[in-house]
């Protein structure tokens, strides 16, 4: 007789799905919700401003007796206006840009240059909260520079 066996491994069967949906509402709950919220909600604006500074790192920066390095030295960075923040080498010698403490964006992460910017090239980095920072040139520690992120008119 096939009939009872089968009917057992229907049984087997409908608590396999029951534990199976149980594991995949306790994934969901325990797992895939907290991701999601994990990553502030930020306007479109913060995220992709339309407008950036750029920071000329100019020729001569390596020189510790020459006063321009960072052009201009101090900046203030609007939110949701001009975010975006561009370092351009535009001399002889490769730099960083290196914050003085670790600064890590709520979104963007860990601000810094990753490695060496070549003549010729930059560096971007779009900043997503209110923050000063400090930061320097690790070979050329002479080289430093403030950026002052502050909320635009327009997103306070
Ligand atoms: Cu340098």
């Amino acid at each position: 007789m096939s009939l009872p066996s089968s009917s057992h491994a229907y049984g087997i069967g409908l608590i396999a799905v029951i534990i199976g949906a149980a594991i995949g509402v306790s994934y969901y709950q325990l797992y895939f919700i907290p991701e999601l919220n994990a990553k502030p909600i930020i306007p479109e604006k913060i995220l992709h401003p339309t407008d950036s500074l750029t920071i000329v790192i100019v020729p001569g920066a390596e020189n510790p007796s020459q006063e321009q390095n960072f052009t201009p030295k101090t900046s203030k960075v609007q939110l949701g206006v001009n975010n975006m923040v561009i370092w351009k080498n535009t001399g002889e010698a490769a730099h960083t840009v290196t914050p003085d403490k670790p600064f890590k964006d709520q979104y963007y992460g860990d601000f810094g240059s990753p490695g060496v910017i070549k003549p010729g090239s930059s560096y971007q980095f779009v900043f997503t909260q209110e923050a000063v920072i400090t930061y320097h040139c690790e070979p050329h520690p002479w080289m430093k520079g403030t950026l002052t992120i502050e909320h635009g008119a327009l997103t306070s």
